[in-house]
């Protein structure tokens, strides 16, 4: 007698900065999503595989959804996360405890289009000092559309996220699961050593520069015990090159050194990284730049 499984895909969609990627690494238990404290971190959807006996949640990660549309990197971030929710058979749908926003708005409006089931996570509940203020928030916000659920998560602490995977269980299709057991993103090795290099990065770089550079894997391979990685970090204008580099070389090299023990942990062997800063001038709002460096839709 064969056991009935369980697979279907849930997205992960919310305004930039909710806490999507750290929900998602934190359901993996791996971190294969890049996170920070900016805006705007995640450029990709992304798939996280999570195989548990008779059950396979395939969780899509997305770009958060935003109202700034004044470059062509901004339009893809929008259409990249509209994109993840056709066809997806849950929506977990995430916004910040006690902090609704305009974006919390728009977002619940262009969820209004698709027509899975939506489960609210409201995330953070960790930095709420009066837990009192948590309970009209809720109520508040269950006014706002007919939520299939309403969990109050932590996706950093790990708070009721075994609640939120029960019901997500429970919305899974009965099917063949869809990725083999052991497989848990979709994502290359080198896609993910180009991003874990980016997330130095913008953890480290103030203002506006996170958003203007972008990295590319030229060289990407393994001998034995030591992978060979170059990478290119490409910027838009030369002063921000500089900025990049730091004085002395100091920032490019403390994010060599970071990202580098990220990949040698990811990949189990010793990495040799290297690193170099390119000016590409107007790469953010040029099509087929973009599509260039990785930002086209699949
Ligand atoms: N205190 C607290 N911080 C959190 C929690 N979840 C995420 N964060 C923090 O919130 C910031 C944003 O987290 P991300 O996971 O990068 O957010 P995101 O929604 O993926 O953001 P984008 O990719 O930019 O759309 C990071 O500094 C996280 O550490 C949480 O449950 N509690
Ligand atoms: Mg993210």
């Amino acid at each position: 007698m064969s056991i009935e499984k369980h697979c279907g895909y849930v997205a992960i969609i919310g305004r930039p900065n909710v806490g999507k990627s750290t929900l998602l690494n934190h359901l993996l238990g791996q971190k294969i999503s890049i996170t920070s404290r900016k805006p705007q971190t995640t450029r990709h959807r992304l798939l996280g595989i999570k195989t548990e006996a008779d059950t396979q949640i395939v969780y899509v990660d997305t770009p958060g959804l935003h109202q700034r549309h004044h470059n062509a990197m901004n339009r893809y971030l929008n259409r990249a996360a509209t994109n993840s929710m056709v066809g997806v058979d849950v929506i977990v749908w995430l916004v910040e405890a006690l902090h609704w926003t305009k974006e919390d708005t728009f977002v619940l409006n262009t969820l209004k289009q698709s027509s899975a089931p939506i489960i609210l996570g409201v995330n953070k509940i960790d930095k709420i000092s009066d837990k009192n203020a948590l309970l009209p928030y809720l109520k508040e916000v269950a006014t706002r559309y007919d939520f299939l659920e309403i969990i109050p998560i932590s996706a950093s602490k790990g708070h009721n996220l075994v609640e939120l995977e029960t019901k997500i269980t429970q919305l899974l299709p009965i099917t063949t699961f869809l990725f083999p057991e052991e497989q848990i993103t979709d994502r290359t090795e080198r896609f993910l050593a180009a991003e874990f290099i980016r997330e130095k990065l913008v953890r480290r770089l103030g203002a506006e520069l996170p958003y203007r550079l972008t990295v590319e894997i030229e060289h990407f391979s393994s001998d034995k015990n030591l992978t060979h990685i170059a990478a290119l970090i490409w910027v838009e204008q030369h002063g921000q090159k500089v900025i990049v580099i730091g004085k002395k070389g100091k920032i490019l090299k403390a994010v060599g050194e970071e990202a580098r023990k990220e990949m040698e942990a990811m990949l189990e062997c010793k990495v040799f990284l290297q690193l170099w800063v390119k000016v590409k001038k107007g790469w953010c709002d040029n099509e087929r730049a973009l599509q260039q460096l990785g930002y086209s839709e699949e």
